[in-house]
């Protein structure tokens, strides 16, 4: 269903024109009021009123989650607080949070985003959500409530943890649609088999799954294992938080970026050079209705590609394709470029391994290490060691034939590997 048709199926000229003016006062208003951007934009030589094109764009600085830490707290902030709402916080790896604010009419076109989002999943009224997404400086959990109630459907504000009961209130409840990380969908499902149940006959329809990278062979388990079709929503709190783009439930063929709202474009993350749509590079998002926080060409370091052909459910909103991972989560094994969903899409592919895996990053001898745990399948894991070995063989084999890495393989038991509530940790890398 589409939420909002007359934004939605814009069509591209119109479209574009609606980006150029909202993008010429979003410059306006941040040049007046945000020294940094008024700082970098006298660096670039560059007025607001000189952009008079959206390629003009390419002309401003980029703006980075280095220049958020640096001016920390509030600094970037395009608004004084009395107009700001609502705080979030995304915790990164090291050291202090970023911090974002939602001015009153922010949550309002959030939650309008969100709620065209579900609709864009074939989520309505009547539905019952789900949301096991983390309530709290996530932007998740109050996220997809704030559009789970502005589409007008029953929300369940679960947040994450507690599985046992997520399970029971599922059932109870006759929870249909689902919202948390794809891996705790898919530990949902484990935890639901340990209690005795078939969460395939439970009555759940979709999935709105996001907040981490996923395969399209986990998408398979997740929608085999559920029995529901698994939508792929992406976001980041530096933009918005969940429902900056989605999958429509037509096509589930990349995720359509709300253009009326962000201006999208990919660049090379190592020249910053812009790459012609269709090319795979690092997405880099402009917010042009954004008041508390406004983003002028951030590097989101999340590497796809733009699509920029129609889509079968008549959105004129073009599409990310599936995110193959961060540019800051590539992993170099000796000299080797790998992102942890290659390997993911391997291990995948192997009959009897479940879609539960780490990798595990070392140094020995001065030379990078690999090590991929994986875990295999109960009847696998109490095979002849013989059998194990082979296979563990089969899976060295493998990711040495199509990435061209040597790892090893460790096979272990079925729920060895810690299960996340949240966004999982597949990858630890201890050279750091
Ligand atoms: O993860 C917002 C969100 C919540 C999105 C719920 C979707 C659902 P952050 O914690 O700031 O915000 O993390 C943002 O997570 O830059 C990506 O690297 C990654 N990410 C988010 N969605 C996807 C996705 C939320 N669908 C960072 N596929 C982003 C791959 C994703 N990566």
């Amino acid at each position: 269903m589409i939420w909002n048709d007359e934004f939605e199926t814009l069509p591209r000229e119109a479209l574009a024109s609606l980006q150029l003016k909202r993008l010429q006062n979003t410059l306006e208003r941040v040049y007046s009021t945000v020294p940094f951007y008024r700082q970098a934009f006298d660096r670039a030589g560059v007025k607001p009123e000189q952009v008079q094109s959206l390629s003009d764009l390419q002309r401003l600085p980029f703006t980075l989650k280095q220049d958020m830490r640096d001016n920390y707290p509030y600094g970037l902030f395009a608004v004084p607080m009395e107009e700001i709402v609502r705080l979030h916080a995304s915790s990164g790896t090291t050291g202090k949070p970023t911090v974002v604010g939602y001015t009153r009419q922010d949550i309002d076109m959030w939650s309008g985003l969100m709620a065209r989002s579900f609709a864009a999943a074939g989520v309505g009224r009547g539905d019952i959500i789900h949301n096991a997404y983390g309530y709290g400086l996530f932007t998740g959990g109050l996220g997809a409530h704030y559009g789970a109630e502005k589409l007008g459907a029953a929300v369940i504000p679960m947040s994450g943890g507690n599985t046992k009961k997520q399970i029971m209130i599922m059932q109870d409840f006759g929870s249909t649609v689902l919202t948390c990380t794809p891996s705790y969908s898919l530990y949902l499902a484990e935890a639901a088999a340990e209690d005795g149940f078939d969460i395939r006959n439970f009555d759940l329809k979709v999935g709105i799954l996001g907040a981490e990278p996923w395969s399209e062979s986990i998408r398979e388990e997740i929608e085999q294992k559920l029995n529901i079709k698994a939508i792929d929503i992406y976001g980041l709190s530096e933009i918005l938080g969940p429902g900056v783009a989605i999958e429509c439930i037509e096509a589930q063929n990349g995720l359509h970026i709300w253009e009326d709202h962000f201006i999208a474009e990919i660049i090379d993350p190592q020249t910053g050079e812009i790459l012609p749509d269709g090319d795979e590079g690092e997405l880099v998002i402009t917010t042009i209705t954004k008041e508390g926080i406004t983003m002028i060409r951030y590097r989101t370091r999340d590497i796809t590609r733009l699509i920029s052909e129609p889509c079968i459910c008549g959105r004129s909103h073009r599409r990310l394709q599936r995110m193959s991972g961060r540019s800051d989560d590539m992993l170099i094994i000796r000299g080797v470029n790998v992102f942890p969903s290659q390997i993911e899409s391997v291990l995948m592919q192997v009959e009897g391994v479940e879609p539960h895996y780490q990798l595990i990053v070392d140094r020995e001898e001065n030379l990078d290490s690999l090590e991929v745990q994986v875990e295999v399948t109960e009847d696998i894991f109490s095979d002849e060691v013989r059998i194990l070995q082979g296979l563990s063989d089969r899976i060295r084999g493998q990711i040495k034939d199509m990435l061209n890495i040597s790892c090893k393989v460790r096979l272990v038991e079925p729920k060895t590997i810690t299960r996340s509530e949240g966004k999982a940790q597949r990858v630890i890398d201890r050279r750091r």
